[in-house]
């Protein structure tokens, strides 16, 4: 190129530069803390990622943030730090339902909006549910795959994460409500619910002790990432004829699942994990903007999601819903593990 030609190029980039604005984000200068249930869980950094990526994209700027346990304390410490650092938003996936509850309420009257994903708090302590799947949509998926891989009757034990933790206990009690009130579920006996902490040693601690324990178990449901993992590696390894479902990342469950005995877990759920943090990233930045107050009816478009209307959750507050479950089964998995 000669330097003319050069020189032409050069000028015609600075004024193409300076003729065009930067894009204005929605979220220009805006400052998010996304905080998890604790540091080293893969589910987590997949859904921060995501978040992250979107709200970065509207020209936000996101702090991920994670406490030092899967404890409401932890997060406490963790919300004390933020509050005095001139947050726009928090949005948090709860270790309680209830305890966080003063912090909360001193960031909002503050003026931090507050969001909550994955898990919610009470009611009081938020001003919307980022909800991956109906409540009750999990526990039915859970309690029917139960159902179906027992082969309509036996004993069955949840491994559950934290005792805590405020989605299990929500998809728990909606498997109970829905097994007390419906026959087709009379011949399961759910025998425990075990707790590894979303742990995976203790987690492993657990489905050995659940197998010594209930010699006839016929399944173990784990609705947690970690859980599910550790159970599926523990069962197959042991070659035991107890098998697994519950929630799990297609991409930690890839050499688990298959309809055969050598696999020990046919099929379990999750959701679309980048949709989470996309649609939880863009509810934040809804309710930062003002464009949403988080109240019953108010309507919403999430970027390339779509439009979203705000809808009462189980709990008697209001949530936005990302979708259904997702069944990750031996005809999806391989091309859903290259996802998350
Ligand atoms: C674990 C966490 C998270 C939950 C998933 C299914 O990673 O407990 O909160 O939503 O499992």
């Amino acid at each position: 190129m000669n330097k003319k030609i050069v020189s032409a190029v050069l000028c015609g980039a600075m004024i193409l530069g300076s003729a065009v604005p930067a894009m204005a984000g929605t979220a220009d200068g805006k400052k998010i803390a996304l905080v998890g249930k604790s540091a080293g869980n893969a589910f987590f950094e997949i859904a921060a990622a995501s978040f992250v990526e979107t709200a970065e994209a509207e020209g936000a700027t996101v702090d991920t943030v994670y406490p030092e346990a899967a404890t409401a304390d932890a997060q406490i410490k963790v919300l004390d730090n933020l509050i005095s650092q001139d947050y726009d938003a928090i949005c948090i996936s709860a270790n309680d339902v209830n305890a966080l509850q003063a912090k909360l309420q001193e960031a909002m009257d503050e003026g931090i909006k507050i969001s909550c994903f994955d898990s919610a708090t009470n009611p009081d302590s938020r001003q919307i549910f980022i909800n991956q799947a109906g409540t009750v949509a999990v526990g039915q998926a859970l309690l029917d795959a139960v159902l179906d891989i027992a082969g309509g009757e036996g004993q069955f034990a949840i491994l559950s994460a934290t005792s805590q933790a405020a989605n299990q206990n929500a998809w728990i009690d909606a498997m109970k409500n829905i097994m007390e009130s419906d026959d087709t579920y009379a011949n399961l006996e759910l025998v425990e619910v075990a707790y590894g902490d979303d742990e995976p040693q203790k987690s492993t601690d657990q489905t050995a002790a659940l197998l010594e324990k209930y010699p006839d178990l016929k399944v173990i449901c784990a609705p947690t990432t970690v859980g599910i993992a550790a159970a599926a590696k523990y069962l197959q390894d042991n070659g035991s004829a107890c098998k697994l479902t519950g929630l799990g990342l297609p991409s930690e469950m890839l050499e688990y699942t298959g309809a055969d005995d050598e696999h020990s877990c046919p099929y379990f759920y999750l959701w679309d994990m980048q949709g989470l943090g996309k649609l939880s990233a863009l509810t934040t930045i809804a309710l930062v903007n003002e464009d949403i107050t988080g109240a019953l009816d108010e309507t919403f478009t999430a970027g390339d999601l779509g439009d979203y209307t705000i809808t009462e959750a189980d709990d008697g507050g209001t949530e936005v819903v990302l979708g259904a479950p997702l069944q990750f089964n031996p005809d999806n998995i391989e091309e859903m593990a290259k996802l998350y």
